[in-house]
């Protein structure tokens, strides 16, 4: 397509990005061999078959069990830099990655392995491509507000490495609510807040994910559109959204990408960003999200949604002002 060239081309921050969801089927089956661990694919052919989602909870199933393979530092370190040479390569020069803590410490992998490994993959990547990165802890939203203190409690010697929690998994039946009280502990220890919020729940969630969670980004927001107090209450608080075209796709919440919801986010003064979510299991990276959206934008508003990404980001000011 006609702007490939110039996509490619633009510097850009990811902010919506699963780090396990980076895993390629590939890389699943060398860990699998590495760790002796059993997966039920013959092959790569045989995954990316099981790839065919109808909604988030689909996806969330074959996620997790996907992320069985991830047992030592070595492994999560592996997958990061993975992650990185594939974002340098997207022209993506900050990023800030979710990880999911709970989906390992329940399978007896060690909090710190996790986050050490995640750290250790970051500096790499910052040393071979300049990449700079940050880490936000999410909770699984799915399960109980004690489970997600105790994981707040046990990331207490890294809360210096740790620039944000987040909130993903299953939305619906999952309000922002039950964990008003987890997130107000998290920001007395200075980290910064972001939820999933919008993706298949209702409005509502957006608003108790702003009044209740005190979010400093939210993260889809796809179904704010469906309330015009709501945008405007976003737009006017220069709210950023990290949208992510290929995994709305692929997960139904939008039914045909030339129907996009992107274009109108802009033409509503929202700050929107383009991100690739699970790469891995959705079909591609930043770019290939960037060209997705593409038939629907010209120039000017890919160059908005670039530069609004380095906005969006929990970089300091001066180092913002370097990016733009
Ligand atoms: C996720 Cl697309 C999405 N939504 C909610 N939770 C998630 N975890 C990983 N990807
Ligand atoms: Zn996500």
């Amino acid at each position: 397509t006609p702007h490939d060239a110039f996509i490619a081309g633009l510097p850009k921050a990811e902010l919506h990005l699963h780090i396990e969801g980076s895993l390629e089927p590939g890389q699943m089956f060398a860990f699998a061999r590495r760790n002796r661990v059993d997966i039920p694919f013959a092959d790569v052919e045989a995954v990316r078959a099981a790839y065919d989602f109808s909604n988030l909870q689909d996806f969330l199933d074959i996620y997790y069990a996907g992320a069985e393979v991830l047992r030592t530092e070595e492994d999560f370190r592996d997958l990061t830099t993975a992650y990185f040479d594939r974002a340098a390569a997207d022209n993506v020069r900050h990023a800030e990655i979710f990880f999911d803590p709970q989906t390992h410490t329940d399978r007896g992998i060690p909090f710190g392995v996790v986050v050490e490994g995640l750290l250790a993959g970051m500096a790499e990547a910052e040393a071979r491509h300049g990449v700079t990165a940050r880490l936000i802890l999410c909770f699984l939203r799915h399960l109980d507000e004690a489970a997600a203190f105790a994981t707040l409690a046990e990331a207490e010697p890294w809360y210096h490495r740790i620039a944000a929690v987040g909130l993903d998994s299953s939305e619906v039946g999952h309000p922002p609510a039950k964990f008003a009280r987890v997130f107000q502990a998290a920001s007395v220890h200075g980290l910064k807040r972001v939820a999933h919020a919008g993706e298949e729940g209702p409005p509502d969630y957006v608003r108790e994910a702003l009044d209740l969670l005190h979010i400093d980004r939210l993260d889809h927001g796809n179904r704010a559109l469906e309330d015009k107090t709501l945008v405007t209450r976003l737009a006017r608080q220069a709210m950023t959204l990290t949208v992510c075209p290929l995994s709305n796709h692929k997960l139904c919440v939008v039914d045909d990408l030339a129907r996009h919801p992107i274009r109108a986010m802009l033409d509503h003064g929202l700050r929107a960003t383009i991100n690739s979510d699970d790469p891995a299991y959705f079909g591609g990276y930043v770019n290939d999200n960037f060209r997705a959206v593409a038939p629907l934008l010209d120039r000017a508003q890919l160059v908005t949604l670039a530069r609004n990404s380095f906005l969006g980001s929990f970089l300091d000011d001066a180092a913002v002002t370097r990016h733009l």
